[in-house]
């Protein structure tokens, strides 16, 4: 495996046409952000670099029913999910956005490279034009049936039902999605990126050289690359974008998908003049974090562009997720039936950690997954409240009662003392290896297992008992109890941040991750803090609530 110096992690940029959702976060950010918090704790070099999506047509549809301009819409959800964003902990070095300055000129750049050495196909031919409103019309401003799995609403460049990237000529019956009409087809000028000239190279370079990439990931570029590529247009007929920098281009703008992942480069110049040593170094690993409909774009359009341009690294893995329902339901932002971050952190106000632990208990790694708010409040009231909350106050609330909250001295230790100081520091590898495999749930359930292991403790050892008859026995229990708590410290913060503050607080200490799965973070004599309950028991009404606001 090729040594690398640092890590430059990019999460896609969401669209701002609307705010963020849980799967959003289940498949995108949570796991970006418990990667890029482990290896600003292993001591690598990293950026999160992110930002929000302006262009493109769902953006220009939303302002023309809202009767706003897509300026206005932007800027209204760029504002809420940076907010959303900051709320939750996610540990960006910047969100940016594509309507900024820098971006344009980014993109802009790179198209008139690309064109220049002639890496385009100019090419004429037959598009949608909708008589009604007198535009050309392309992507989600059309409509029809699915020509892959028949699903009426299938819109001119995806099929949401069945994942299919299409083109609108494919739909079956379409029509326009802003008036309703029959469409014409008439002949307009677009460029294209022969993505064919490149398919020796991806064949090579995602089939043969990154086997180890996730199966979902493999398994979808394999069947593209399988089935030919063709050039795909980079410019579209429309009033909101990047234009195309061209002589003879006026009214067409980049496509959406053109400009968007180039928004990772310019949020990188962004945040740091030095974005060449992130972008142009053999040193930089990067990797995608997505969900799966944004695979092709990141493993097969992007990859080309980059190496079309010449001079960029190409990623080196793109962890990309399945997708998560709701209530045995696909989300869906037209019929409103998802949990909005913004709405959640009003109902649920300081419970960010919950949230974040239960989609990444439940993420969608391998395949679909479904969120409930049964489920939910189970993994709230069983898991955090009832093992780890639990654990943590139980070992805070005794250091307090017996020590005035000054650690005890270790004594003798017994043969189970060091068995469990033993399964502790086991599991210190365990984590980290499937942080670093992108299994973040596996990975979770191994810092459960520290809390689990924790109790387990005091259970078998009942210092609550034994202090009436051997208080030396039990200062190594609360010691090593202690100890355990530390290691919590630690593991729960790239998955839980905020849990984590508050753990380091009650034991007035920061340790470090060097030290996860020590037995002796916390040195005798130490006083910790006053004891605060970690979490709140989520109680029936509640999560009725929530049911029934989603049945509205
Ligand atoms: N905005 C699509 C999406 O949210 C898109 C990602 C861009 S990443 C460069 O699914
Ligand atoms: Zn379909």
């Amino acid at each position: 495996m090729k040594q690398y110096k640092r890590h430059l992690i990019t999460a896609a940029l969401p669209y701002a046409n609307g705010p963020i959702h849980i799967g959003h976060l289940a498949g995108v950010y949570v796991p970006a952000d418990i990667y890029a918090r482990y290896l600003r704790l292993r001591g690598e070099e990293v950026i999160w670099v992110c930002g929000s999506d302006e262009h493109g047509v769902p953006i220009t549809i939303k302002a023309r029913n809202e009767g706003v301009s897509p300026q206005d819409v932007v800027d209204r959800y760029h504002a809420i999910i940076k907010h959303s964003f900051e709320q939750f902990g996610m540990s960006m070095d910047i969100y940016s956005r594509t309507t900024s300055a820098v971006h344009r000129e980014t993109a802009s750049d790179f198209f008139r490279t690309l064109y220049d050495r002639g890496e385009f196909i100019e090419h004429t031919s037959k598009h949608y034009f909708d008589p009604e409103a007198g535009i050309f019309l392309a992507d989600r401003y059309i409509v029809g049936k699915c020509p892959r799995c028949g699903a009426e609403g299938a819109y001119g460049d995806q099929c949401e039902r069945c994942g299919s990237s299409l083109a609108a000529t494919e739909l079956i019956d379409p029509k326009s999605a802003l008036t309703g009409s029959e469409l014409e087809l008439r002949d307009t000028l677009h460029w294209y990126l022969p993505l064919d000239r490149h398919e020796a190279f991806l064949k090579q370079w995602i089939l043969e050289e990154h086997r180890e990439w996730k199966g979902n990931v493999y398994g979808q570029c394999k069947s593209w690359l399988d089935g030919g590529l063709q050039p795909r247009a980079v410019s579209r007929d429309l009033d909101w974008g990047i234009p195309v920098p061209v002589e003879g281009a006026e009214g067409k703008v980049l496509y959406v998908w053109f400009d968007a992942p180039i928004g990772y480069i310019s949020a990188t110049k962004e945040l740091t003049r030095d974005w060449e040593r992130w972008w142009k170094s053999d040193d930089t690993r990067m990797v995608h974090f997505i969900g799966k409909d944004n695979i092709v774009f990141h493993c097969i359009m992007f990859p080309a562009m980059l190496k079309a341009h010449g001079g960029y690294v190409l990623p080196d893995n793109v962890p990309a997720n399945e997708f998560l329902n709701l209530e045995g339901d696909k989300i869906s932002t037209s019929r409103n039936h998802a949990v909005w971050l913004n709405e959640y952190l009003e109902d649920f106000p300081g419970k960010q950690d919950v949230l974040r632990y239960v989609l990444c208990a439940n993420a969608p790694e391998t395949k679909d997954n479904d969120f409930t708010w049964r489920d939910f409040q189970a993994r709230a009231n069983n898991e955090l409240v009832a093992v780890l909350g639990n654990f943590v106050n139980r070992v805070m609330v005794l250091t307090g009662k017996y020590y005035d909250g000054v650690v005890p001295e270790r004594g003798g230790m017994t043969d189970y003392d060091g068995t469990v100081l033993e399964e502790l520091s086991s599991l210190r590898p365990t984590i980290e290896r499937n942080i670093e495999r992108f299994q973040f749930r596996e990975a979770l359930k191994g810092v459960m297992e520290i809390a689990r292991l924790g109790n387990k403790y005091l259970a078998d050892t009942e210092p609550w008992k034994v202090v009436k008859t051997d208080p030396a026995r039990v200062q190594t229990i609360m010691n090593i109890a202690v100890q355990i708590v530390a290691n919590l410290a630690i593991a729960c913060e790239p998955f839980m941040p905020f849990t984590a503050a508050k753990i380091g607080a009650m034991l007035q200490a920061a340790p470090a991750w060097d030290s996860l799965g020590g037995d002796s973070i916390i040195p005798a004599g130490h006083k910790v803090g006053t004891p605060e309950l970690l979490f709140e028991r989520v109680e029936d009404a509640e999560v009725e609530r929530q049911i029934e606001k989603l049945k509205k």
